[in-house]
């Protein structure tokens, strides 16, 4: 199937194709990334899938969102993984009887009924809402789909910006590399160092059965997750302690963040209406109350997220480490994908967006050649390989938050060339994880759930 369809493929035969993608990972309430590699529920994951979901089915798009939020924990946090109790524990690693979220997770309100990571994911989660809700606002308000997803939404963000605000200023800050969702980023090698690898004969990593070893993180990698994920677990996922040996403030996670809140308030809106056309004008009150706030706070942390994340010498946002020296730690001078994805938020400068624009096309990330899709890091920074998983390979996701971006300023001409490049990858490459940026050639899994659900997205 590989390369059985050129990039001429009607938008109809890539429907086709995409579709059976998501029906083959649907499992009943939701949709796995990938059947062989990543057999469970992911957060970020499922907010991508839904948004692609409802141009085939509203009803499974809103059932993807309700299966993992319902999974959400009492303190706020939205598990990164949901576990599904049919799969046999040597699947993946870490398996549930690593993050313990039952007894371990309890403190922070874990589910009893349902087994989870405690680590997070990026907030996509309100903007996949909306979206969802967009497709079929009917079935939406006849399942009362908004009323019921607002509480656990704003719960969501709540803890963000609250238990996660290590930093001080507003941000939210990821306590481990798998939170931000950019695994082995280079932008983490530097907060890693600082972390004691777990011993290796201690777990097995089931990521090689199914992926290629140069494809995928080291065991050096793995070895400091591990380690930042069991002692996260032993401090009974308690985050009021302060950060332990990694805490990174984030451009793409705030960027989703800010996005989301944007979303939310969309969301309050049309739920204040629905109130006040029902007649219950102090509900509609509160709700409208509540999403000019939201408001307020996109726009705040706009400003906060240039503040401590710009870089104008470099002409993109970096990630900031809090933990290396200096009250407010320091900014990490390597160019991530993660530091153009605030292109998606609507009250960024001009100046800057137009800057934006310019990095991506640059020689650090190609966009206008010699690369065919954004990657994921610096085209010629001294870490880039084109193959290993975030150290160089494009990423369908990232790509489609920069087409959004560009649309959304205005610049439809690059918008459809990123649009058309990317469904011609994502046909061509079987809708692979993630595709060398030069070649568009697949790595990793294929079939995989939101490459084929964002190309869906971009068809409609
Ligand atoms: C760890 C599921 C997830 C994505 C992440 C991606 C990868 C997991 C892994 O797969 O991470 O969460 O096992 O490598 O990096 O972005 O959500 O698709």
């Amino acid at each position: 199937r590989q390369d059985g369809h050129r990039a001429a493929a009607p938008g109809r035969v890539l429907r086709e194709l995409g579709a059976q993608v998501l029906w083959a990972n649907w499992t009943g309430a939701s949709t796995v990334p990938s059947r062989e590699l990543y057999p469970h529920q992911w957060s970020w994951d499922s907010a991508f899938i839904a948004i692609g979901l409802r141009h085939l089915s509203p009803l499974r798009a809103q059932l993807e969102l309700e299966t993992l939020l319902r999974a959400q924990w009492g303190d706020g946090r939205v598990p990164h993984i949901v576990f599904n109790d049919a799969v046999p524990l040597d699947a993946y690693f870490p398996s549930p009887d690593f993050w313990r979220s039952t007894t371990a997770g309890r403190a922070a309100g874990a589910p009893a009924g349902v087994q989870t990571s405690g680590i997070v994911q990026p907030p996509a989660h309100a903007l996949a809402a909306w979206l969802v809700h967009r497709a079929d606002p009917g079935l939406s308000r006849a399942r009362s789909f908004l009323a019921r997803l607002r509480p656990r939404l704003a719960a969501w963000h709540r803890y963000l910006l609250c238990a996660r605000d290590a930093g001080g200023a507003g941000l939210a800050a990821v306590v481990h590399p798998w939170e931000q969702g950019m695994d082995n980023s280079p932008c983490w090698d530097g907060p890693l160092s600082r972390v004691e690898p777990a011993d290796p004969a201690a777990y097995r990593r089931a990521d090689l059965d199914h992926g290629a070893p140069e494809d995928r993180p080291t065991d050096l990698d793995y070895g400091r997750y591990v380690r930042l994920a069991e002692v996260y677990r032993d401090r009974r996922y308690a985050d009021a302690e302060g950060p332990g040996a990694f805490a990174v403030e984030d451009p793409a996670f705030n960027a989703l963040l800010i996005v989301s809140e944007c979303a939310l308030a969309l969301i309050e809106r049309e739920l204040a209406a629905d109130d006040a056309e029902s007649g219950d004008s102090a509900e509609s009150a509160a709700l409208a109350e509540s999403a000019a706030e939201r408001r307020e706070r996109a726009d705040a942390l706009t400003k906060t997220l240039v503040d401590r994340l710009w870089d104008p010498r470099r002409g993109l946002f970096l990630c900031r480490d809090l933990c290396a020296p200096g009250r407010d730690g320091e900014l990490v001078p390597e160019r991530g994908v993660t530091g153009l994805i605030p292109l998606v938020l609507p009250g960024l400068d001009r100046d800057i967006t137009a800057t934006l624009v310019r990095t991506a096309c640059g020689p650090h990330f190609g966009l206008e050649g010699p690369a065919r899709l954004v990657p994921s890091y610096d085209l010629t920074g001294p870490a880039f390989d084109p193959r290993r998983y975030w150290r160089g390979p494009a990423w369908f996701n990232t790509n489609w938050l920069l087409e959004k971006g560009l649309r959304l300023h205005g610049d439809h001409p690059r918008a459809d060339g990123l649009r058309d490049a990317l469904l011609e990858a994502a046909v061509t490459s079987g809708f692979a994880e993630y595709v060398d940026p030069y070649t568009a050639r697949g790595s990793g899994a294929r079939g995989f759930g939101w490459t084929a659900a964002l190309a869906l997205d971009l068809l409609l």
